[in-house]
C-alpha cells in the first residue's frame, strides 16, 4: 500500500492538497494524455511538475513511484477500496480513470475491449514510432547521415496513420460516436508529430484527412485545451 505522507515522492513533491489525486509529469505527448483525460472528467487533482532538464525523472524520489524513471505516474489517496493507489504507465493510468468514474469508455463489454485495443495500438505502436521518428527527425539523430534509420520510422509511422486514417472514415471519434480513452492516448501523438516534431511533411500528413478532421475537434475541446499546458512549464 502507498501511504501518500510516508512515499519518497511527497519529499520531493510535497502535496497541498493530499486528498486529491495527485500527477506528477511534464506536458509531452504522453503526460498530456493523462492531464487531458483528468480535465475531461472534472476529477479534483494536483499536478506536480518532473522537470527533465534537471533529471529529475531519475531523482530517488521518482523511481521509488516509477522505477521505469518516466512520466506520467500519479498516486490516488481514494483508490480501489478507499486505500492509496499509485500507477505508472499512462495507458494503465487511463484505464484506471475510466474505471474510476465510468467515463470515456463504453458501458458494454465487447466496445470496451475494443477501446482498450485501440489504447494498445497507440501503446505499443504510434506512442513508440513516432517517438522514434522524433529522435531522428527533430533531436540529436537528426545530425546523423545515414538517414535510413529516419526513413524507416517514416515508412512505420506512415503506415500507422494509414491505419488510423482507415478507422475514422466515417467516424467522429477512434470509437464511433463516443469519444473515448483511445482518442485521449491517440491524438496528442499526432498533435506532436505533426507540431513539436514539424514532422507532418515527411509523413505525408495531407494523405490523411481523417485525422485532420478530427484532431481538429479535439483540440479545439476545451478540456484538452487545458490538459496541453498542464503541468505549467517553468518560464
Ligand atoms: N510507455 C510509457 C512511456 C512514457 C514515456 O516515454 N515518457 C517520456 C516522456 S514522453 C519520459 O518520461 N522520458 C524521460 C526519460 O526517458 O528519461 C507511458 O506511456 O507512460
Amino acid at each position: 500500500m502507498t501511504d501518500l505522507a510516508t512515499h519518497p515522492i511527497s519529499a520531493k513533491w510535497p502535496a497541498q492538497h493530499p486528498d486529491r489525486l495527485q500527477l506528477y509529469s511534464l506536458p509531452t505527448p504522453n503526460g498530456v494524455k493523462v492531464s487531458i483525460a483528468l480535465e475531461e472528467t472534472g476529477l479534483a487533482y494536483e499536478p506536480h511538475l518532473v522537470r527533465f532538464d534537471t533529471n529529475d525523472q531519475l531523482s530517488p524520489e521518482f523511481l521509488a513511484l516509477n522505477p521505469n524513471n518516466k512520466i506520467p505516474a500519479i498516486i490516488d489517496p481514494n483508490g480501489p477500496g478507499g486505500k492509496p493507489l499509485a500507477l505508472f504507465e499512462s495507458g494503465a493510468i487511463l484505464i484506471y480513470l475510466a474505471d474510476k468514474t465510468g467515463q470515456l469508455m463504453p458501458q458494454g463489454a465487447a466496445a470496451r475491449y475494443e477501446t482498450i485495443q485501440w489504447l494498445m495500438f497507440q501503446m505499443g505502436g504510434i506512442g513508440p514510432m513516432f517517438g522514434q521518428l522524433g529522435f531522428f527527425h527533430k533531436f540529436a539523430g537528426k545530425d546523423y547521415e545515414d538517414k535510413r534509420p529516419r526513413d524507416r520510422y517514416v515508412a512505420e509511422s506512415r503506415r500507422l496513420l494509414n491505419v488510423l486514417n482507415q478507422r475514422l472514415m466515417g467516424r467522429d471519434w477512434i470509437m464511433g460516436e463516443q469519444y473515448t480513452m483511445a482518442d485521449i492516448a491517440t491524438l496528442p501523438w499526432v498533435n506532436n508529430l505533426y507540431g513539436f516534431y514539424g514532422a507532418g511533411e515527411l509523413v505525408g500528413r495531407a494523405d490523411f484527412p481523417e485525422i485532420d478532421r478530427v484532431l481538429r475537434a479535439f483540440v479545439a475541446r476545451p478540456a484538452v485545451a487545458r490538459g496541453l499546458a498542464i503541468p505549467v512549464r517553468p518560464a
